[in-house]
């Protein structure tokens, strides 16, 4: 397949100022007149009018009143280039299209017998002809008509300015979006649906409706999402002055969606997973999801839609900034400091096991790509993720108030336009009179930079020299990296644990202040620190104030000091995370060399001091006692043995369960939630550190903790409890007769709710992620009446969640798994090659396995690369992985 360079860019050679639309909804066929005024951009090096369409009927094309002939212009792919065009341009089009045949969920698509749109990132060249890039920007008219019985309900972007009945049996709508915006946040759903509203008052005292749409039957679902909406707009306006500019914002909620929601113009479409929620099918998790997803959303009006992307090379100008916001507005809502913490514990987290991989891998790109091949395999947690770092060091570099001096200069400068990563870092950079030319680097280079630490105490002259010597490995097509402005949040922690003052050499000392952000620019440097009384323990990269990897050699005793006083939550908690590290490659390679396994009671016994300090926040202590993942541990091997690292991590669970076994059972106690649900922050740490408790006790097999989990998930009120008792019950390693009530369990759970979506979903997906759930049995998951692969939060739920959650498993030695998933990404490649590429990422890393391993990895890959009919998006993945 052909790769697009963002060096190739051109400005587009015509201007759209204004959208007509006409839709005449049908779910077989449905008819689209398009009526676009145009004119030419004096700017640009592209002489000819250049209209993109995909999977279109056309059935009519006039240009300034008159038909176009064939040889009026040429057709290549998916672009249309009219040459010798006037400088002002009325073009008519209309289109034919199928919305029910579409199970790609791109264009106009049909979902439970509603219409739905996704346009992002490139779908509106499904819906009619257009220069359907993202620096296009025009003001949209549309006219939805409809049958009024199937389809009572039409929405569109923007304020609905006249609607009314047409006399036989069908309806129409009219909306107008009064902003300019880019063809991707073009928006309409139709259908029967229903909805949560209320008028809500801005900060300016100006009234707006706010509606969260579902199907009928969901509306004891929505009171969640639309709390979250009211708190995002309160937000956005307390914390960066930005104010709603729609009198109509509308959520709809559809179970048939590619990704988590979409920002569409007044219009936001949603994932019913980050919509739908209630105590009896929701947990903790998914509430949290839904705050943050219907956050980041509707954020996305601002930095997205207000000012939008040049081209989707910047894509993460608007994803990393938006995530930034929501992982602020997320962390603000919980307000303690350590609430932010176990946000940022958490969000870190995700970080390295996903996106520290992908950099890592034949994937790997800049946060700005300098190519690809199929933008939708750009939606990734480097852009998302990783971009939201970069931007989170804006603001540990510039300060609360620099960062918001920048934020507003932004939109000041860019409010209406379509830009680049560079204008917002020039943003910052003027806002605050700071050089940031360096900082361009975090753009243009891939790849996890690694910093070494070496320390030296001078006892007297009572001098502590750091010095940081940073690299970063080759990704592909860059071997070369040049030094990373790395921003270095740091204290000195004294033998008591305490901070010491610091007076470093080249940073002004500030009294009280006893936290410093070293820049890091050259490829090595020294930070002298003077006054210091004692041997220090430094705490580097608080706050984990830089995607680097930090290398630095810490005694046990020193981690320990550490976890115990660091008045950097994140950096105790790190600490925590290093000492269980160390632990479990060791045991790791134990379990290689056959030797015998050990735990040693230094660990369990910082352990038992954190889980019993009540001084802590349950749900930072649930974030200390939680072991790195088996995709974390993997990352300290340069071969992976996946079964190992299960018998090492399951091993040390075991330990753990046997040895804090009373603390174990009073924490769990002690952390019951009784009385009504609420989704608050202090009752979900509760859950979370009682809900562990409960897995590290089913780890060692007893009858009575058997029961407890028994009784819990029968009793349970909510499904935070329930499923984690599921979870529990379903994963232990009992007697046969155990086994039967779990596979009982497991039966009433899903006749309870086999109505509810959503949780047949984690049904699946918590018997993808069983320890025992071996290929075969994910085989004949796949014939139960509730799986298909056709909806992709079904598809997901078993079939990723198998692939890249159960490592023991799904790198079976006889290659089982890998068999599996080439049937499973060329059967989707058929239906959803958004979906199927996703699922061909689980072989990305197939050069870290050993060799007999490999084999089968690229046999697999390479029966996927000679799939005929192969879509551009899985043949990028594979292709890239092969090469
Ligand atoms: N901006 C939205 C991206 C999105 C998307 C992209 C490609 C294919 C389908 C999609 N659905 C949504 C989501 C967001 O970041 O807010
Ligand atoms: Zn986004």
């Amino acid at each position: 397949p052909q790769a697009i360079f963002r060096k190739d860019y051109v400005a587009p050679g015509y201007w759209v100022d204004t959208v007509e639309m006409g839709f005449d909804l049908d779910l077989d066929a449905t008819h689209v007149a398009t009526r676009l005024t145009m004119r030419r951009n004096p700017d640009s090096a592209e002489k000819d009018l250049v209209l993109f369409g995909a999977e279109l009927k056309t059935l009519q094309l006039r240009l300034n009143g008159v038909n176009l002939k064939k040889s009026a212009y040429t057709i290549d792919g998916e672009t249309m280039r009219i040459p010798n065009a006037p400088d002002e341009v009325v073009l008519e089009i209309e289109t034919l299209i199928k919305p029910s045949k579409n199970t790609s969920l791109s264009g106009l698509y049909a979902s439970n017998g509603n219409f739905i749109t996704q346009c992002e990132a490139e779908g509106f060249r499904k819906i009619t002809w257009f220069p359907d890039r993202p620096d296009v920007m025009a003001k949209y008219t549309v006219v939805l008509r409809a049958d009024k019985k199937k389809f009572p309900v039409l929405l569109g972007n923007g304020n609905l300015i006249e609607q009314g009945d047409l006399g036989d049996g069908r309806h129409f709508a009219k909306w107008e979006d009064p902003f300019k915006k880019p063809s991707y946040l073009f928006a309409l759903v139709a259908g029967s649906l229903v909805c949560q509203e209320e008028q809500y008052k801005l900060g300016s005292g100006r009234e707006v409706l706010l509606q969260v749409w579902v199907e009928k039957g969901n509306l004891d679902k929505t009171q969640h999402a639309m709390d979250s909406l009211k708190n995002s707009i309160r937000w956005d306006e307390e914390r960066f002055g930005l104010e709603l500019d729609l009198d109509r914002f509308m959520i709809v909620a559809t179970s048939d969606f590619n990704m988590g929601a979409m920002e569409n113009k007044g219009l936001n479409i949603f994932n019913t997973k980050y919509v739908l929620a209630n105590p009896s099918i929701a947990t903790d998790v998914d509430y949290a999801g839904i705050e943050s997803v219907v956050g980041h959303e509707y954020f996305h009006n601002w930095t997205g839609n207000r000012v939008t992307c040049r081209d989707w090379f910047q894509l993460s100008l608007k994803e990393g900034l938006t995530v930034f916001r929501d992982q602020e507005f997320s962390a603000d809502l919980v307000g303690t400091s350590t609430g932010r913490a176990v946000k940022r514990i958490e969000d870190v987290r995700v970080l390295r096991q996903v996106q520290f991989s992908e950099d890592a891998g034949p994937m790997a790109h800049p946060v700005r790509p300098d190519s690809f091949v199929e933008i939708n395999n750009f939606y990734t947690v480097t852009i998302y993720e990783k971009g939201s770092e970069v931007v989170r060091m804006y603001y540990t570099l510039l300060g609360h108030e620099g960062f918001r001096k920048g934020m507003d200069l932004y939109f000041a400068r860019h409010d209406g336009q379509a830009v680049e990563c560079d204008d917002f870092r020039a943003a910052m950079s003027d806002a605050n009179g700071r050089d940031l030319t360096q900082f361009e680097r975090w753009y243009s280079q891939a790849g996890t930079p690694r910093v070494d630490v070496q320390t030296h105490y001078d006892a007297a002259a009572q001098t502590f020299e750091i010095t940081l010597s940073q690299s970063c490995p080759a990704t592909p097509g860059q071997t070369e990296k040049l030094p990373f402005h790395i921003p270095v949040a740091m204290g000195l922690l004294n033998s008591a644990g305490q901070d010491m003052p610091l007076h470093c050499e080249g940073y002004e000392a500030q009294a009280g202040v006893n936290s410093l952000v070293l820049e890091l620019t050259a490829a090595s440097q020294t930070f002298r620190f003077t006054q210091v009384t004692e041997q220090p323990v430094a705490s580097l990269l608080r706050n984990f104030s830089a995607p680097v990897v930090l290398n630095i050699s810490y005694s046990d005793e020193e981690l320990g000091l550490l976890l115990a006083h660091d008045s950097d939550p994140f950096n105790r908690w790190e600490a925590g995370q290093r000492l269980a590290t160390r632990r479990l490659v060791r045991l790791t390679q134990a379990v290689q060399a056959g030797e015998p396994l050990e735990l040693d009671s230094m660990f369990i016994e910082a352990l038992r001091a954190t889980l019993n300090n009540d001084t802590l926040d349950p749900a930072f202590r649930e974030l200390v006692l939680t072991l790195p993942s088996e995709a974390m541990i993997a990352e300290e091997f340069e071969v992976v043995d996946p079964q190992a690292i299960h018998t090492a991590r399951q091993f040390a669970r075991a330990q753990i369960s046997q040895h804090l076994r009373a603390d174990l059972l009073s924490a769990y106690e002690q952390h019951l939630t009784p009385g009504k649900f609420s989704p608050d922050a202090v009752s979900m740490a509760k859950r979370s550190l009682k809900n562990l408790a409960l897995s590290y006790l089913l780890e060692w097999v007893d009858e009575s903790t058997f029961e407890l989990a028994k009784t819990q998930f029968y009793d349970a009120e909510n499904m935070t409890d329930r499923l984690a008792a599921l979870a529990g019950i379903s994963n232990f390693r009992g007697q046969p007769q155990q086994q039967k009530v779990a596979a009982k369990a497991l039966q009433h759970f899903y006749k309870e709710f086999k109505k509810e979506a959503l949780v047949i979903d984690k049904w699946f997906m918590l018997q993808a992620t069983a320890h025992t759930t071996d290929v075969a049995k994910v085989r004949e998951l796949m014939t139960h009446k509730a799986f298909t692969l056709g909806n992709p939060n079904r598809a997901r739920s078993l079939t990723f969640n198998f692939c890249n959650a159960n490592p023991a498993q799904f790198h079976a030695t006889d290659g089982s798994g890998y068999a599996l998933w080439a049937e499973l990404v060329i059967a989707l490649n058929k239906i959803n090659p958004q979906v199927a590429a996703r699922l061909a990422r689980s072989l990305d890393r197939w050069k870290k396995y050993p060799l007999h391993l490999q084999e089968k990895m690229r046999a697999a890959l390479e029966k996927v690369a000679a799939t005929k009919k192969l879509s551009k998006d899985v043949a990028e993945v594979v292709t890239k992985a092969l090469a």
